[in-house]
């Protein structure tokens, strides 16, 4: 099977380390494409950053339809675009946030998230209630790095990343921590040995659940909001959107 990981952010480095990331973990039957889209923000760290990053993924998503991918998954831990990319395609759209949010229920019963910037605390937090997680997460943390450090200053985000951990694991009363940021898909294992809790990170949950639903033949369903969307004419910019439907 073809999983394609779209990096939402327009960061070329990230995007390897995604796939590399993901690659380690795919079956031996997987292949993995990591991509980003061509426009956008470098990283996405706002909710402006996010709406602006939803329109390349669904590029990404229509370039993927053309190749025959067999399930997506959207590296960036707003999920930025999840349900109108699953408008577009058939085949399993993953978010990392969500799919980390699944892993992690199945081994506590409560969570702590560590992301980058505090106010991006708060996309999580829509999230773990939109998705129906609120209840299993007891706090949503920050280590207060620009998602850019992750490729810039490696080590000094580690440290910061761990430290925060440690806090989460000492204070909020958790079994788990889920990484929030596809940018630290490299750091799983390191984080894990440090701090001594399951870590779940996302880009590498998403690609076993996508295997997951393909080994068990499950697609989005066509069946009501998740139906291609109605055909019919886009304006200016967006005018190739206007040719898909049905
Ligand atoms: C993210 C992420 O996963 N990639 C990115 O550019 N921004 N989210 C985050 N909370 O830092």
């Amino acid at each position: 099977m073809h999983i394609r990981i779209i990096n939402p952010n327009t960061t070329a480095s990230m995007t390897e380390k995604i796939g590399e990331a993901a690659r380690r973990v795919a079956g031996a039957g997987t292949r993995v494409t990591a991509t980003n889209p061509r426009s956008g923000p470098v990283s996405i760290e706002s909710h402006f950053d996010e709406a602006v990053s939803a329109v390349g993924v669904l590029e990404e998503i229509r370039a993927g339809e053309e190749e025959g991918a067999d399930a997506y998954v959207i590296a960036c831990f707003g999920d930025p675009g999840l349900f109108a990319a699953r408008e577009l395609t058939r085949a399993p759209v993953i978010g990392i946030a969500e799919a980390a949010f699944h892993m992690a229920t199945l081994v506590s019963t409560r969570f702590s998230v560590v992301t980058t910037l505090a106010r991006t605390g708060i996309i999580a937090e829509h999230l773990l209630a939109t998705y129906g997680f609120a209840h299993h997460c007891r706090r949503v943390r920050a280590a207060e790095i620009p998602v850019l450090d992750l490729e810039d200053d490696g080590d000094a985000a580690f440290r910061r990343i761990v430290a925060e951990c440690r806090r989460a694991k000492e204070e909020d009363g958790i079994g788990a921590i889920v990484l929030g940021c596809g940018g630290m898909a490299d750091l799983t294992g390191a984080i894990r040995d440090a701090v001594g809790l399951p870590i779940v990170e996302g880009v590498t949950a998403a690609v076993k659940l996508a295997e997951s639903l393909a080994s068990l033949g499950l697609q989005t369903s066509k069946h009501g909001d998740l139906a291609f969307p109605r055909p019919k004419r886009f304006t200016g910019q967006f005018e190739h959107f206007g040719s898909r439907g049905a």
